[in-house]
């Protein structure tokens, strides 16, 4: 039987249940598309095509952060490849495991280039963001290269990885099809647990310590150990912080939950006499696990539990480091501290905790419940979490857009959220929106996206018409690089420069892709618009005009503005060049 390179990576890929491919063909990639052509449904595979690979990268990472399972993109040879990258890296830098696919011209033309047309070291350019990367050579090695790709994907902490396959060998053939042997027969389907005596002495020291909190990194979702870690958190009555990327760990309506934020997650953080990290390193968003954010590691011990051991201490000392998986480790963990003790009753440090959290969010619903407009973006944060189901996918984009979210627009359920935390990356969010849509049609899905994200990616608007998947994207529109603009104010005395935008009519462009589109610039308005959203069924564009000087100013972005810009501080300038307050705000047309 002759069977072509491309036909045996699909199988391949079948073999490890993949339900969609995200990208864009190119003609290096028409024999593996023929055969999904002719046996797509057969495999169970379907292919999304998109508008701007980076967007096919995005959306195999929201595949990948909402199922638990790796996200498949791919590209054409050279500039696919390049456009891939930008979107590799967001999964990278929140390790999501993406496989991602390119195509690649002749073997006996490349490595190195000899003038191919589209010629491109794919190797070299993906190198730095994907935890492996290889070129199949001939077909014989594909079946190997797609189960090392899974392995090490998921392996530890997971990651992108990367296949090069070079035009002949995918449109090549073979007269004996090459062996697939199942998932379980080349890679690990469970986890290592960390040493039992450890895990006794961890419980021993969060039974004995005053007021204990639980840290979860985005390891707790890939190991699904959301619910265990709960009812640990209640065992001890400890305080739970997340790391941005990790809401939905715990409801945020859970008495021991606190979201991140200086003036919420950090004050606890701040008060803990023992932390136990699970599934995170303690990067720039958790304030490096430092002052002002954290205690002094004389103060606080702490216990790390990670997957990986490449992950222990990294910006932090440990006292007890536990390797191993996250959800196995904290039940064995749950079952010693509930055989040592009955449940730990709230200390008094964490009821001050709880009462400064709920002041601050009162503060927060204040200024959401005034009725100024322009709209304030926390109202219109508050009005959208009001809308939507308790269940619904959520995804964000933007500069202080997101910063209005953290607290107002609370996340309920594990793999409900969907941020580019590490990378910060502008863009992702209607991607995201999109494959979360495609991939969990009975859920509501929605978008809070700062304009200048939005536009990153708009064209994909026309994949969500194409695709009929009825998200719903608010955007929160200051006509400008808010967060950028925010920073100027505080650093140069409103000397702007380079923020501002002309006002774009987004509902229109919306229309114009066969979506649905609204204008929102009253309070009043904006659930009605929500609604009629719905009702049209189609995906969706409500874009709100916002207060943009209020959008300057979110809470912490001083402070967080300051950690990110630390030895940053800009010199003297002289009084003549100090220019005017300048804007180019445009009328909405
Ligand atoms: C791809 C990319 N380019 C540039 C930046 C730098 N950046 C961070 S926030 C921001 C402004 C975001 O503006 P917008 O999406 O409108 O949100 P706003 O802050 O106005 O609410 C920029 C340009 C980035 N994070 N990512
Ligand atoms: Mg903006």
């Amino acid at each position: 039987m002759t069977i072509s390179g491309g036909e045996i990576l699909a199988r391949c890929l079948a073999n490890e249940q993949v339900e969609y491919i995200f990208g864009i063909i190119g003609d290096q990639w028409n024999s593996f598309f023929d055969v999904l052509a002719r046996k797509g449904d057969k495999l169970g595979i379907e292919f999304v095509t998109t508008r701007h690979e980076a967007a096919a990268a995005h959306m195999a990472d929201a595949y990948a952060r909402t199922t638990g399972k790796p996200g498949i993109c791919l590209g054409t040879v050279g500039p696919g490849a390049v456009n891939l990258a930008g979107g590799v890296y967001a999964a990278y830098a929140d390790s999501v495991p993406i496989v991602v696919l390119t195509a690649q011209n002749q073997t006996w033309r490349i490595y190195p280039d000899t003038g191919m047309t589209q010629g491109l070291d794919q190797i070299r350019l993906f190198t730095s963001i994907v935890k492996w990367n290889a070129i199949a050579w001939s077909i014989d090695r594909i079946p190997q290269l797609v189960q090392q790709a899974f392995r090490t994907a998921l392996a530890g902490r997971p990651g992108p990885v990367h296949l090069d396959l070079p035009s002949n060998v995918l449109y090549g053939t073979v007269e004996t099809p090459p062996q697939i042997i199942p998932p379980e027969k080349y890679r690990s389907t469970t986890q290592p647990t960390a040493y039992p005596t450890l895990i006794g002495q961890v419980a021993q020291m969060l039974l004995e310590s005053e007021f204990p909190l639980i840290h979860a990194g985005s390891g707790v979702l890939w190991a699904e150990a959301s619910e265990v870690l709960v009812e640990l958190a209640e065992h001890l009555s400890a305080a739970v912080t997340v790391s941005p990327t990790a809401r939905g760990v715990i409801p945020e309506d859970h008495p021991l939950a606190f979201e991140p934020g200086l003036q919420c997650g950090a004050f606890a953080q701040n008060c803990a006499d023992i932390v136990l990290l699970v599934g995170g390193r303690l990067g720039d968003l958790d304030f490096w696990g430092k002052p002002p954010g954290w205690k002094v590691p004389e103060q606080q011990k702490l216990v790390q539990i990670d997957i990986s051991s490449e992950m222990i201490g990294v910006n932090r000392e440990v006292d007890l480091a536990l390797v191993g998986d996250a959800k196995s480790t904290l039940q064995f963990l749950l079952s010693e501290v509930r055989r040592r003790s009955k449940a730990k009753p709230p200390s008094t440090l964490l009821t001050q905790c709880q009462n400064t959290r709920q002041m601050f969010y009162q503060s927060q619903l204040d200024i959401a419940s005034q009725d100024t407009e322009p709209i304030h973006p926390l109202r219109l944060a508050k009005e959208v979490r009001d809308f939507f189901d308790r269940d619904a996918i959520v995804c964000v984009d933007g500069g202080n857009s997101i910063l209005w979210t953290l607290h107002l627009n609370r996340i309920y359920k594990p793999r409900s959220y969907l941020y580019a935390c590490d990378s910060g990356h502008l863009g992702v969010g209607l991607p995201y929106a999109i494959a979360a849509k495609k991939t969990h049609p009975n859920r509501q899905v929605y978008l809070i996206s700062g304009d200048g994200a939005f536009m990153f990616n708009i064209q994909e608007l026309e994949t969500a018409a194409r695709l009929n998947t009825p998200m719903i994207a608010i955007i929160a529109n200051d006509r400008r690089y808010g967060m950028i603009a925010g920073v100027q104010h505080l650093l140069f005395e409103d000397r702007y420069y380079q923020v501002d935008f002309t006002d774009v009519r987004y509902d229109k462009v919306a229309i114009a892709m066969g979506c649905f589109g609204e204008r929102v610039t009253k309070i009043k308005e904006i659930q009605p618009a929500l609604e009629r959203a719905i009702k049209s069924k189609l995906p969706a564009v409500i874009d709100v005009i916002i207060d943009r000087e209020a959008n300057l100013n979110p809470p912490e972005l001083a402070l967080i503005g300051s950690i990110w810009l630390e030895g940053c501080t800009p010199p003297p300038v002289e009084e003549d060049e100090k220019k005017e307050k300048k804007t180019t705000e445009v009328v909405a047309n």
